[in-house]
């Protein structure tokens, strides 16, 4: 049995995605962020971390794996599902499989969080958080620049490098950083708005303030 600890608008949106992509049984455990967006401390009982999202296989013998790190998660479902969502081995759509996969969380992410934190920082904040903005722009040019070649970031199927990939562009466009300059960005957004997989993990999930502006 599956269980995601998933913790209300956060990266663990993605896993229940997955799941749905894939039509895995899971069940859903679901915490809410404290005021300053930490997560509760109720996470840290099954992970140390006490970071979402949290994956705990438990299997029949009494086994229980916990995995936490999305990019680990979804390669863990990839072969779980006998590898669905991964382009086949030998070519170069596994290649753009692996770089996105990774450089959602290794490269863009650490960004936008440092924008975000800087941006609640009155005054001497915001003016860093300009100073960052043009690192950021590098990252989402280049997407845009790779979706204006292909459907997807790994070719002309999805795979769960667009999984890991509609985070950091959610939350960028969530941020206004998605305008009609990024009409690839934007039209990814709606495809992967669009996928009754998506909407399924919506429903159950609850609130997700990041799937509302595409
Ligand atoms: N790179 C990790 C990041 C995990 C992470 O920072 N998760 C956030 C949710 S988006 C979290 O739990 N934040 C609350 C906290 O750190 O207390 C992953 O992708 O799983």
């Amino acid at each position: 049995m599956l269980i995601v600890h998933h913790l209300n608008n956060s990266r663990s949106q993605r896993i229940l995605w997955m799941l749905e992509e894939l039509g895995l049984e899971y069940e859903i455990r679901t915490y809410k962020r404290n005021r300053d967006m930490s997560a509760p401390a109720e996470m840290k009982r099954v992970h140390p971390l006490g970071k979402s999202p949290i994956l705990e296989d438990r299997k029949p013998g009494g086994d229980v794996t916990v995995l936490v790190e999305t990019g680990a998660i979804c390669e863990y479902l990839v072969g779980k599902a006998g590898g669905r969502l991964r382009p086949p081995d030998g070519g170069q759509d596994l290649l753009f499989y692996r770089q996105f996969l990774h450089s959602a969380e290794g490269s863009v992410m650490p960004v936008l969080f440092t924008m975000l934190v800087l941006s609640k920082v009155p005054i001497v904040g915001r003016v860093m958080a300009r100073r960052v903005r043009p690192m950021l722009d590098i990252h989402l040019d280049y997407a845009e620049g790779e979706l204006a070649a292909r459907s997807w970031f790994a070719g002309n199927e999805i795979s769960a490098a667009d999984i890991m990939m509609s985070f950091p562009l959610e939350a960028a466009q969530s941020r206004g950083l998605v305008g009609e300059e990024r009409p690839n960005i934007k039209r990814w957004l709606q495809q992967i708005h669009a996928r009754p997989a998506y909407k399924r993990a919506l429903a159950r999930g609850g609130p997700y303030s990041f799937a509302e502006q595409s």
